[in-house]
């Protein structure tokens, strides 16, 4: 679509039409980026269990998106929290006393300014610059992306170097928790 004859090329009504398709098929893609791999991982649920589903490992520099894959009218929003591990709530008693202050899905509500359990109006938390590169705590903003319409999603790149294990969880479901490793980056 970068092509030098494109600018030309767009007056033509068959790719006009052929943009137009992808457009409605595609909803979701970008189409400024995914140029190049896209690393996903999925807020899936099936039948009562719910969590994040994706590969182990990202190239440093990838896509890494995420999509939101169940029905909010159901189960309500997610968040897509970068969280350092000694953060993550492990115990039910944790998870059960999460949104108290001092806990970690209040913390990720402060990230966003809020004060209890409402709609952030800008879903993205951006910490430490472009990227998904920064594990938040109780008192410290991570990334953070909120997902609160049906089929959602969102990516960026990965900017945290290789090496580094990327903690995440959902601030509305804490027992949603997952975890990916950055490779070196991909060679071509
Ligand atoms: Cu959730």
């Amino acid at each position: 679509m970068k092509s030098p004859k494109s600018r030309v090329a767009l007056a033509g009504a068959p790719l006009v039409a052929l943009v137009a398709l992808v457009a409605l098929l595609a909803p979701a893609a970008s189409a400024a980026e995914s140029s190049g791999p896209v690393t996903t991982i999925e807020i899936f649920m099936e039948g009562k269990k719910m969590g994040f589903k994706g590969p182990s490992t990202v190239h440093e520099g990838e896509e890494l998106k995420v999509v939101d894959n169940t029905m909010p009218s159901m189960v309500g929003p997610h968040t897509f929290s970068l969280v350092t591990k000694a953060s993550l709530p492990k115990t039910a008693q944790q998870r059960k006393t999460c949104f108290t202050p001092g806990k970690i899905c209040m913390g990720i509500a402060h990230w966003y300014g809020l004060k209890g359990e409402e709609e952030p109006k800008n879903p993205l938390v951006q910490a430490g610059g472009e990227g998904w590169n920064t594990m938040g705590t109780t008192t410290k903003k991570g990334d953070s992306y909120f997902f609160g319409k049906k089929g959602e999603s969102f990516e960026q790149p990965v900017t945290a170097k290789a090496g580094t294990t990327l903690y995440f969880m959902c601030a509305v479901h804490p027992w949603m928790q997952g975890k990916i490793t950055v490779t070196p980056p991909a060679t071509q």
